[in-house]
């Protein structure tokens, strides 16, 4: 797979700056950036001899800890984590988030809550001025198996807009999540959004709802590489 640049360079810089000997628990995100934050930190592992346990977001990052030669912690055995690298989807000047395009919001938000910082790698072009400038694809929503048709119409009539049940590529149904749930990928005119807090509270009260790809107020720090392999830090 060729390296991409803009990627790479955003979960370097974070790794550099946030792993060190008095880091002992973190968490691993999910998707493509954060692959090389790994194969980062399990260089540093080695090298300086720390003593690091990883705790996975996903079924992917579980594979990716063990196949770096990394220790594997969970959330059943760790709820205090020194802090979380993770990926996204998009991220606005508010410090507003989507996450959840791979389907693994749910979990990536449980470790993200148990994190000291929760610290976000990824390409420039996730960085946007307003939530669902660039993310066309709507608000990930996971949802129990058997609420999807209540919970999608429910959705539907609350917030207006339009719920698209998530399919994979063979067509062969809803995609499963790593909990068994489905996927609803709610699309709307985000434009018209002024408070995303209150869109996420009013997601999580409506029946069937496990979790949403509304990550707020949660990120500490975030680094957006470019293709030329420049990294612009946010706070
Ligand atoms: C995870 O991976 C997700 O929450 C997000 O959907 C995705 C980002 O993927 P990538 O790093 O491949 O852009 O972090």
């Amino acid at each position: 797979m060729p390296t991409d640049k803009a990627k790479e360079s955003a979960a370097i810089a974070a790794v550099d700056e946030h792993i060190n000997a008095n880091v002992h628990i973190i968490g691993i995100g999910s998707g493509s950036t954060i692959v090389p934050a790994v194969k980062k930190i399990a260089e540093m592992v080695k090298k300086d001899k720390l003593d690091l346990i990883c705790v996975p977001t996903s079924l992917q990052a579980r594979e990716l800890i063990l196949s770096n030669g990394l220790k594997l912690g969970s959330l059943i055995e760790y709820q205090e984590l020194d802090l979380a690298i993770d990926g996204a989807d998009e991220v606005d000047e508010q410090f507003n988030c989507i996450k959840g395009g791979g389907g693994c919001q749910t979990q990536e938000k449980l470790v993200a809550i148990c994190a000291k910082k929760f610290i976000v790698v990824a390409d420039e072009k996730k960085w946007s001025k307003n939530l669902g400038d660039q993310w066309k694809k709507g608000i990930p929503i996971e949802v129990l198996p058997i609420a999807y048709k209540i919970t999608k119409k429910e959705i539907e009539k609350q917030l207006g807009g339009e719920v698209v049940v998530r399919e994979g590529t063979e067509k062969l149904g809803p995609v499963l999540t790593d909990q068994a749930n489905f996927i609803l990928d709610w699309k709307f005119d985000s434009s018209k959004v002024s408070n995303w807090s209150d869109i996420n509270t009013k997601l999580k009260l409506i029946p069937g709802v496990v979790e949403t790809g509304l990550f707020i107020n949660m990120i500490s720090k975030a680094y957006f590489g470019n293709s030329e392999g420049k990294v612009q830090v946010k706070t």
